[in-house]
């Protein structure tokens, strides 16, 4: 048995940077010891510069690498009284647990402990274009392209601290310039960032490059010449990059070019990635999200399972099915996926969004680790091989547009690595790593962020509402949107079919359907109006405006109610923030800056939600058979 020991010797002289907080460290250590960085590589040797740089305890710390004592990137901390020992099988386990130990001595708590990952895949997405635009970014442009940010380094650094061993780098609408040379040299650069930290680069294609780069005729999956340019492109990333990890493929999707172009299936497209990148270990992660031109008048819902159940068996070992947590799209609340319910023989991922595109884009404080937590609810993580995230990151000095979207990118990255965790335990974990240990401070903004989805909902979308944003940029309300010349999938009163007699979309037995793609009891429960959970009502159901409520009021005035819940929630998250101005300061006298633009942000939202709550009574009002 191999064993690779080593001793740190800790340099305690700390530097305490004392500078205005713009919330740019994250909930990463601030105070630095002087030290030298190491001569090791790779992520043990970062392991190593983290500790002797970040560790400030008496006692030494020993790295011991031992293969075969645990499995993939699980570690163990052992503390004695004379020393603190982190074992591990892999050099990615030692820097998490480098991680670990850091954090706990934050948190003011170190103990011994055995932590292994539930998944293998713990990756975030970038959905960051070349020309510097981020999809759905709120916080400033990309911190990738086209020249990479100086903060490169910090941001691998934030990444691993959470255990997320996989980044795919480029927007699933992908450009095919980006597996030209001279885009695969950037892509290089980014990757010897990111390998110091044990991450892996992943790259989305567009499925036509073999047309637009390689100049061929055709891009269909089965041309022998089609195939053999993927084979020798990926050949070549792999030159460059022998830790390469793969492809993220978004296929016949809004526009996208995919094997359907060809009338083959995504089975016979992903496939031909699979078998190019098989020989390197290399993986293909397809995406599920699918909707439109094959499915003329089906419920967008029901088209992910009707295109890839009949698919699943026909995958090669290496390909993994990606799917967003709902059937619809990041919406602020959504019944689970059906696909968890129906893929079974080929490998699944669940896609989830930090960055906030549906839930007030990086200007509302909503914590979504509840909504994530109630997607593991109905689907086992022991169901999934991975799990990904769209990030949320930009050039904004604290990286997230809003300092509480940080926990956002917190959560999922310790939600990755252990969705046991409570979405309250990690709430008060980042608080107390990003601005306080106080009590005072860690427990009522505990309980802000735990019930900010809710509101959210509240003052967005109750009862089962979905998808009444204003068209394109998903910010705020437009029950009313309706255009002739767009997609019918992409207008709200699709989602909410109000009219004189009722709101809400029947997906049961009586309508659409969409119910029987869940398994039992979630079929019958969901189909049923009676017994369907209300808070996914209008989901499933056409329900009358006079329908009988749980609390005994008929649903217009229940909606009604759910709405002013939403802004009075609001109204106190405000509130709170206020009283903890103080507690702030007095943790850091130079912290009123994260203070103020929280605050601003909080005022901001005020005002949203009002307006959420005011656009959407007044629409629903209009109809025929409601109290005026
Ligand atoms: O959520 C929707 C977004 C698109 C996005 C698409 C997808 C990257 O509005 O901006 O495109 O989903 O997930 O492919």
């Amino acid at each position: 048995m191999k064993r690779i020991g080593m001793v740190l010797l800790v340099a305690c002289q700390l530097i305490v940077a004392a500078r205005a907080n713009d919330g740019s460290s994250l909930w990463l250590p601030r105070e630095k010891n002087e030290v030298a960085s190491t001569l090791v590589r790779g992520p043990q040797g970062t392991a190593l510069d983290e500790l002797r740089t970040y560790y400030k305890g008496p006692m030494p710390v020993r790295m011991k690498l031992e293969k075969n004592a645990l499995q993939g990137d699980a570690y163990r901390i052992v503390v004695t009284t004379r020393q603190i020992e982190l074992t591990a099988s892999t050099s990615n386990g030692l820097l998490y647990a480098a991680f670990d130990l850091l954090r706990m001595q934050q948190l003011g708590d170190i103990r011994s402990k055995e932590e292994h990952p539930a998944f293998d895949l713990r990756l975030i997405n970038h959905w960051d274009n070349l020309d510097g635009s981020v999809e759905r970014g709120y916080a400033g442009k990309s911190i990738l392209y086209p020249t990479l940010s100086d903060r490169m380094a910090d941001y691998a650094r934030a990444n691993a601290s959470l255990g997320i061993n996989g980044i795919v780098i480029n927007n699933v609408n992908a450009s095919p310039k980006m597996l030209s040379e001279e885009w695969l040299e950037k892509v290089c650069v980014i990757n010897s960032y990111l390998e110091r930290y044990g991450i892996r680069t992943y790259l989305s294609i567009n499925f036509a490059s073999p047309m637009a780069l390689g100049g061929l005729p055709t891009a269909d999956p089965l041309d022998p010449q089609v195939r053999q340019w993927w084979r020798e492109k990926v050949d070549a990333i792999y030159r460059l990059m022998p830790n390469f990890g793969g492809f993220l493929v978004k296929a016949n999707s809004e526009g996208q070019p995919g094997p359907g172009d060809y009338q083959r299936s995504h089975a016979d497209g992903a496939n031909m990635l699979a078998e190019a990148l098989q020989p390197h270990g290399g993986i293909v992660m397809w995406r599920c999200f699918v909707y439109g031109a094959n499915h003329k008048g089906e419920d967008r819902v029901k088209q992910a399972v009707s295109e890839f159940q009949p698919l699943d068996g026909q995958f090669l070992p290496n390909v993994i099915l990606q799917t967003k947590n709902g059937p619809l799209d990041f919406q602020p609340r959504e019944p689970y996926s059906p696909v968890f319910d129906q893929i079974t023989k080929t490998p699944n991922m669940v896609e989830l969004q930090i960055t906030q595109e549906y839930l007030g884009q990086s200007r509302h404080l909503v914590y979504l680790a509840p909504m994530w937590k109630e997607f593991f609810s109905f689907v086992s993580p022991q169901r999934l091989r991975g799990i990904a995230g769209v990030a949320n990151v930009g050039l904004d000095d604290n990286w997230c547009g809003h300092h509480f979207s940080q926990a956002n990118w917190y959560a999922f990255g310790r939600l990755a690595w252990n969705p046991g965790l409570s979405a309250e335990a990690i709430a008060r974990e980042w608080l107390k790593l990003t601005f306080t240990r106080d009590e005072a401070f860690v427990n009522p903004m505990t309980e802000v962020m735990m019930a900010s989805r809710e509101a959210c909902v509240d003052y967005m979308m109750p009862l089962g509402l979905h998808h009444i944003f204003q068209f394109d940029h998903h910010y705020g309300p437009d029950p009313g949107g309706f255009k002739p010349d767009y997609p019918l999938e992409w207008c709200p009163v699709y989602y909410h079919q109000a009219d004189s007699l009722g709101v809400g979309f029947n997906r049961s037995s009586t309508g659409t359907n969409a119910t029987s793609q869940y398994r039992e009891p979630y079929r019958s429960q969901y189909d049923d109006l009676s017994t369907c959970p209300e808070n996914l009502l209008l989901w499933f159901h056409h329900v009358p405006w006079d329908y009988k409520m749980k609390s005994g009021r008929p649903l217009w005035e229940e909606l009604c109610a759910h709405y002013d819940r939403g802004v009075a929630e609001v109204d106190r998250f405000h509130e709170v923030w206020q009283q903890m101005r103080p507690l702030v300061l007095l943790a850091d006298k130079d912290d009123s800056r994260r203070w103020q633009e929280v605050e601003d942000r909080l005022q901001h939202q005020q005002q949203n939600a009002r307006e959420w709550r005011q656009t959407c009574i007044d629409y629903f009002r209009s109809f025929l058979g409601v109290p005026q």
